[in-house]
């Protein structure tokens, strides 16, 4: 299964607009006010926070903790007037935290100029804060400790050593009442496998409070089959002949090196300038893109800021154990958060230049996070721009232009998914971005095993014996703050 979008921003027409920068507001700074929190502001923040709440020290978790945007006109008119000295104070430069403290959320602004808590707001509305990976490993742990759930494994045969499992957010579906931090557990079985994706352990819910770290409610409705392991592992040691045809080599090389540029969080490529950074929550941020213009020798702002805001997963399986899934992957997982270490010669080419990131664990300390991205140019083969002219015999006058393009790539692995997330800048002038869906499909165990068996709604595509794809939707959405020649 494989999910594309793709978004095309072309900017081609718009050169009527008359704002425009000499320079790139990305140009680099010792610490440009847009640059992701460094290893130190996270410990920074992390003894702030701790310190204003000095007797539930044990009973903070840091949920998120991320830069506070600065104002963007303060921040633009700040850099437009910077160079080349400093001319006024940076926009102040401050973290965003959202931290459970004593069983409540806080959303904190911190001041790193001078250490200290700008405002701390209790939120009591709808919406809760991301997961950390860590609350998570313990709510998905209690089951191995629950009685009634080692009876469910028992009497479905299966050897506990074998069983995985893991959280899944709860959704929404009109209550009016808030309910707290509840998760449901959902189990897996390995037993010759690795893709346990496919080998649910159907028809036992199990949700937890993830404030009490305890088992609320548990229910084995009945027994259904565990899809079998033979031919679901994904991986080229296990699969068994035949094999698809085998291609030659193919190598990407750049003799003399990339034609981009990377100082700090600013690069540059071509005709492009921009601001790269890493968030928790969204994943990759471009800030401050814009392009020069060769005729007006000067650079024009294109994009202020963009980045993938969300991706809304819901499953349409009415069943008891799914009609929750409705997982916002970014909201509640962090899309920044699971990103994984690039594979290099595979996730990228051989001409890729690697970045690493950082995040906050749940006690708020920085934990790096390697190769999270890469940058490389692309040269796909395309052509850009071409013409034969065959009306002026006897000669045909060709003219081509090879299309060359800029990626910055993430992977984001939430769960059974992959995300291959793509920035593309184009010579041309456009910004394409791309998310690949890419990974294991999460699958409903079944009774079935042919389809000429099936004489109810099953919500699903019966794929092998007792295997069901479930429906499901993948949407993707994006802040794009598009400001083409400085018109917002
Ligand atoms: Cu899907």
């Amino acid at each position: 299964m494989a999910h594309s979008l793709k978004i095309f921003c072309c900017f081609f027409f718009f050169f009527l607009f008359s704002t425009l920068s000499i320079i790139p507001l990305s140009h680099q700074l010792e610490q440009h006010p847009l640059d992701s929190l460094t290893p130190n502001e996270f410990i920074r923040v992390q003894a702030i926070v701790n310190q204003s709440h000095p007797t539930t020290i044990n009973d903070i978790t840091f949920q998120y903790i991320g830069l506070n945007e600065p104002d963007k006109q303060a921040l633009i008119s700040w850099l437009q007037n910077h160079r080349p000295t400093p001319i006024t104070a940076p926009p102040p430069r401050q973290a965003f935290v959202i931290a459970r403290i004593n069983h409540q959320t806080h959303e904190l602004v911190v001041d790193l100029s001078y250490d200290n808590i700008v405002s701390d707001h209790i939120h009591h509305g709808f919406g809760y804060p991301l997961f950390t990976f860590q609350e998570q490993n313990r709510a998905s742990q209690l089951v191995f400790n629950h009685a009634p759930f080692l009876a469910a494994l028992n009497k479905r045969g299966l050897k506990v050593e074998e069983v995985i499992c893991e959280t899944f957010a709860l959704g929404w579906f009109g209550e009016t009442k808030q309910n707290g931090r509840v998760v449901k557990v959902m189990c897996y079985y390995l037993d010759g496998t690795v893709n346990l994706y496919m080998r649910p352990i159907e028809a036992i819910t199990v949700t937890v409070d993830l404030e009490a770290m305890k088992i609320t409610h548990f229910r084995d409705r009945l027994v259904v089959p565990v899809p079998k392991a033979a031919g679901t592992d994904y991986r080229e040691s296990e699969q068994k002949a035949p094999f698809g045809p085998e291609l030659k080599g193919i190598t990407v090389v750049q003799p003399d090196g990339p034609s981009f540029i990377i100082d700090g969080s600013r690069v540059r490529w071509a005709n492009w300038d921009f601001h790269l950074t890493f968030d928790a929550r969204v994943g990759p941020i471009v800030s401050l893109a814009s392009i020069y213009d060769t005729e007006k020798q000067e650079f024009r702002r294109v994009m202020y800021r963009g980045f993938v805001s969300e991706l809304f997963v819901p499953y349409m399986d009415l069943t008891e154990e799914w009609y929750y899934r409705t997982f916002f992957d970014a909201g509640e997982y962090g899309y920044g958060l699971c990103a994984v270490p690039l594979e290099p010669l595979r996730d990228c080419p051989a001409n890729a230049v690697y970045m690493g990131a950082f995040v906050a664990a749940q006690n708020g300390m920085p934990i790096e996070m390697p190769n999270v991205f890469c940058i490389f140019e692309r040269n796909a083969g395309d052509v850009m721009w071409r013409h034969t002219e065959t009306m002026i015999p006897p000669d045909l006058i060709t003219e081509v232009r090879p299309d060359m393009s800029l990626v910055v790539r993430m992977v984001s692995t939430v769960g059974n998914y992959d995300y291959i997330n793509d920035w593309e800048f184009k010579q041309i002038g456009s910004i394409k971005v791309t998310v690949g869906l890419t990974g294991l499909l999460e699958v409903r165990g079944s009774k079935y095993t042919h389809k000429d068996q099936i004489d109810e709604e099953v919500y699903g595509t019966l794929l092998a014996e007792n295997t069901l794809g479930a429906y499901h939707d993948h949407f993707i959405t994006y802040h794009l703050d598009l400001d083409v020649d400085g018109c917002e």
